[in-house]
C-alpha cells in the first residue's frame, strides 16, 4: 500500500506538492480530482475540500500543500531544499507567506477580473506587481530566490508565477521582470516540472 495523493493537475498548490514528493523519491498513488465533483472519500478525510490532500497508509491526513512538501522532504531531501535544521528558515517562510497571501489574492482578482468589474484587469495586475518586483530584485542578486542554489521557496512559488504569467503571456513576457521570466522558464523547462505535469 502507498500513500494516496488527491490532486488536480493545473492547481499550483498541487503542483508544488507533487514536485516535492517526486524529488523525495517517495512513491504515492495519485487520484486526479474534478473540483466540481469531489469524491466523497476526499471530503471524508478532509472536509475543507481543497486539493492537494495526502492520505498516509496509517490514515493520517495532510491537507495543506506546504505541509505535504515538508513531510516529503523531511523523509528525503536529496537536493537540500530545506534550509534550516527544523525545516524552513523564517526568511523562506516569510517569502512564501507573501506569495500565498497577498500575492495569491491579487492573482485571483487578476485571473478572474471579469467577475470583479469594479476595476480593470490592469488594476488587478498592478496590485500583484509588488511581489514580481520583489522576486525580480532577488533574482538580480543570483539565479535563485534565496541564495545561490535552488531551494524550497523557488519550488513553492514558481507554480503561482506560472499561473500569473498565463493570464496574459504577451504582457508578462514583454514586462520589465526579465530575471523573473528567465527563472520561470528554467523551472518550467525542468525535467521535474515536465514529469509532474504528465497526464
Ligand atoms: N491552502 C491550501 C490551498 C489549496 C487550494 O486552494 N486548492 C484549490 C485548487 S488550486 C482548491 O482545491 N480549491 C477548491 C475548489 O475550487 O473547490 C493548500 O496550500 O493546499
Amino acid at each position: 500500500m502507498k500513500p494516496l495523493l488527491y490532486t488536480f493537475r493545473r492547481c499550483p498548490y498541487a503542483i508544488r506538492a507533487r514536485i516535492a514528493i517526486r524529488v523525495s523519491g517517495i512513491e504515492v498513488d495519485m487520484q486526479e480530482v474534478k473540483l466540481r465533483d469531489k469524491p466523497a472519500e476526499l471530503l471524508a478525510c478532509s472536509p475543507k475540500g481543497t486539493v492537494p490532500v495526502l492520505q498516509l497508509t496509517d490514515g493520517w491526513v495532510i491537507d495543506e500543500s506546504l505541509d505535504i512538501m515538508l513531510w516529503a522532504l523531511s523523509i528525503n531531501d536529496p537536493e537540500q531544499w530545506l534550509d534550516h535544521p527544523n525545516g524552513l528558515s523564517d526568511k523562506a517562510m516569510a517569502l512564501i507567506t507573501q506569495n500565498d497571501g497577498p500575492f495569491k489574492k491579487a492573482l485571483d482578482y487578476y485571473k478572474y477580473a471579469v467577475r470583479f468589474p469594479e476595476h480593470s484587469e490592469q488594476y488587478y495586475r498592478e496590485q500583484a506587481e509588488f511581489h514580481l518586483l520583489d522576486l525580480d530584485a532577488r533574482l538580480r542578486q543570483g539565479d535563485y530566490l534565496m541564495g545561490n542554489r535552488l531551494t524550497f521557496p523557488d519550488m513553492a512559488i514558481f507554480p503561482f508565477i506560472r499561473q500569473f504569467a498565463n493570464v496574459d503571456k504577451d504582457w508578462f513576457y514583454a514586462s520589465q521582470y526579465t530575471r523573473l521570466i528567465q527563472w520561470l522558464d528554467a523551472r518550467i523547462s525542468s525535467g521535474l516540472f515536465t514529469a509532474v505535469m504528465q497526464k
